[in-house]
């Protein structure tokens, strides 16, 4: 199928024009002219209301915008992705990950491809796991019930981990602590073992592949660090797997009893729904790990079925595209007003820039506009005493989704209202800014007068017109966390779609990969390294005799 260029679409054409007459007008005008903008402009699914009021469009904006989603055909791909097509094209991978999540009974996709009988039985098997661990029942090798599981992992094996178990740290079983490990250097996996006990701990090898560098260096130095204590015979009491290779795992010496199955339509960034997420639900139980995925399921069934105007991983991924192809935003700041979201940012990274960081149609045609935005961010509150400042007084555009809970995990004093009003402070603040006129007014009221007040007024003043979009739930629970993630997954889905992308490979990682693999020897040779250009040969080359030299 030839994908046709976003650029070339007649709702791109008119949203151009459309962005040459709102480019200059100011969010504070736009609320003037609509008195019921928030009326207009916020919507609500699966226990989130996203309000996207303080956004620089009008409803002609939404308008065009949900035209482009509909001529680049996302209802049909939609439908294509969960009916097991195999849309990824470039690994000629079917895209299902939506089957893992699906809780109704029978079959998904309907007819020969069902998955469902294979998802059901790891489910099975991982109730069974976690029900084991949790009660005490899974005995270490000195028969001390489990305390501590290690996720080893990386890339999509450890952040939708990390993530989700932060974010439900208030679910945990009160024996298990969780540890996660994926860097290559030994500092993360020598200081978590610092304080365990091999006897109460459980490593779960989280790989897909079970071929990657820096989960298997981590696996054997931890299983070392493991059977010099237990033995050799301890090892299946306490490592066990989450693959799609069942040869690799057991060669890693798991036995196949421990190793909990995936497959191959699983993309690692999507897999935390998968039996990758196995420390998740041995952390905080398969009842909480099944309501998470009934969350997913919530948010499957609301982007499946809504209308675009209502549809809120449309709406989001059409506004995220607004800035960036027609304001030319660079990046998108996440920030979760809610501290068990504090991972939440790192793990959107992952999902939106590897699945949207392409610069070529599904079939190889270069784009002429930009693709996925660079996505950071971090808790809102940390972030208001730190880089806030060049939102609020730099030179560039940053969008932003503001995450909101009306109550955290926990409730003391009023941490909760002090949160809030923070939060919903900092997108009206945003949005209005200071005009010249406000920050004088202030100043003279201050005391400030004659040149004093002439030289402040120019660093007072605050522009405003940056865009946030407010997310707010009730409370942070394993199923509004489901809809959560899935709501950023179709997003980002949306997007691809229409800028006629696969969101489901990574080609641009291997190269490194491949790279690395060269160099790894040259750092031990005892000759310089002549075959790279001159600062990589020249690294290498310091690099190797100061290790010589020093060690
Ligand atoms: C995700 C990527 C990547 C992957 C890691 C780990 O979509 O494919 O982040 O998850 O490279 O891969 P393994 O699970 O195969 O170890």
């Amino acid at each position: 199928m030839t994908t046709i260029l976003a650029t070339k679409r007649a709702a791109w054409t008119k949203l151009k024009a459309h962005y040459e007459k709102i480019k200059a007008t100011h969010m504070r005008d736009l609320f003037s002219e609509d008195p019921e903008r928030f009326e207009h402009f916020h919507t609500e699914a699966c226990g989130l209301m996203m309000d996207y009021s303080k956004n620089r469009i009008r409803s002609e904006t939404i308008a065009l915008l949900t035209d482009l989603a509909r001529e680049s055909d996302l209802a049909g791909w939609t439908e294509r992705m969960v009916g097991g097509e195999r849309i990824n094209n470039t690994e000629d991978r079917a895209v299902l990950h939506t089957a893992l999540r699906y809780r109704p009974a029978g079959a998904f996709p309907a007819g020969d491809a069902d998955v469902m009988p294979g998802v059901r039985d790891v489910l099975g098997r991982i109730r069974r796991f976690t029900e084991e661990v949790q009660s005490g029942n899974w005995r270490g090798y000195t028969g001390k019930p489990i305390e501590a599981i290690v996720n080893i992992g990386i890339g999509g094996s450890d952040l939708g981990p990390v993530m989700a178990s932060r974010a439900l740290g208030a679910y945990q079983h009160e024996r298990l602590s969780g540890y996660f490990i994926s860097n290559l250097d030994a500092t993360q996996l020598t200081e978590t073992l610092k304080g365990l006990d091999p006897a109460t701990t459980l490593f779960i090898i989280a790989s897909k592949t079970f071929t990657t560098q820096e989960t298997l260096t981590n696996a054997k130095s931890a299983r070392e660090w493991f059977v010099s204590q237990a033995g050799e015979d301890a090892v299946a009491k306490h490592f066990v797997a989450a693959s799609t290779a069942l040869e690799h795992t057991s060669a890693f010496g798991i036995s196949p009893a421990n190793v909990f199955e995936f497959w191959d339509w699983v993309g690692g960034r999507y897999s935390l729904w998968s039996a990758v997420g196995l420390s998740i639900a041995t952390l905080i139980g398969m009842d909480n790990f099944e309501e998470l995925l009934a969350g997913g399921n919530d948010m499957d069934e609301h982007f499946r079925s809504a209308p675009y105007d209502k549809n809120l991983p449309v709406l989001l991924g059409l506004l995220d595209l607004w800035y960036r192809d027609f304001f030319g935003a660079e990046s998108h700041v996440v920030l979760p007003y809610d501290y068990a979201l504090r991972s939440f940012p790192d793990y959107l990274q992952q999902l939106e820039m590897e699945s949207n960081g392409k610069r070529v149609t599904r079939d190889g045609k270069a784009l002429d506009y930009s693709t996925g935005s660079i996505i950071w961010g971090g808790p809102g509150n940390n972030g208001q005493h730190a880089f806030y400042q060049l939102m609020h007084q730099g030179t560039t555009l940053i969008p932003s989704d503001f995450i909101v809970p009306m109550r955290c995990q926990y409730a003391i004093r009023d941490h909760d209202e002090a949160m809030l009003s923070n939060a919903l402070a900092q997108t009206e603040a945003l949005m209005k800014g200071r005009s010249e006129n406000e920050a004088k007014q202030a100043l003279i009221e201050s005391g400030l007068t004659g040149e004093k007040l002439e030289a402040a007024v120019p660093h007072r003043i605050l522009p405003g017109n940056q865009p946030t979009t407010t997310l707010v739930y009730e409370r942070l629970t394993p199923r509004l966390l489901g809809s959560l993630i899935a709501l950023y997954e179709h997003k980002v889905f949306t997007q691809s779609v229409i800028w006629g992308i696969d969101a489901f490979d990574q080609w641009g990682v291997e190269l490194g990969k491949q790279m690395a693999k060269v160099i790894m020897p040259e750092l031990t040779a005892t000759i310089d390294a002549t075959t790279h250009d001159s600062s990589t040969n020249g690294l290498i080359n310091y690099i190797r005799k100061g290790r010589a030299a020093s060690g």
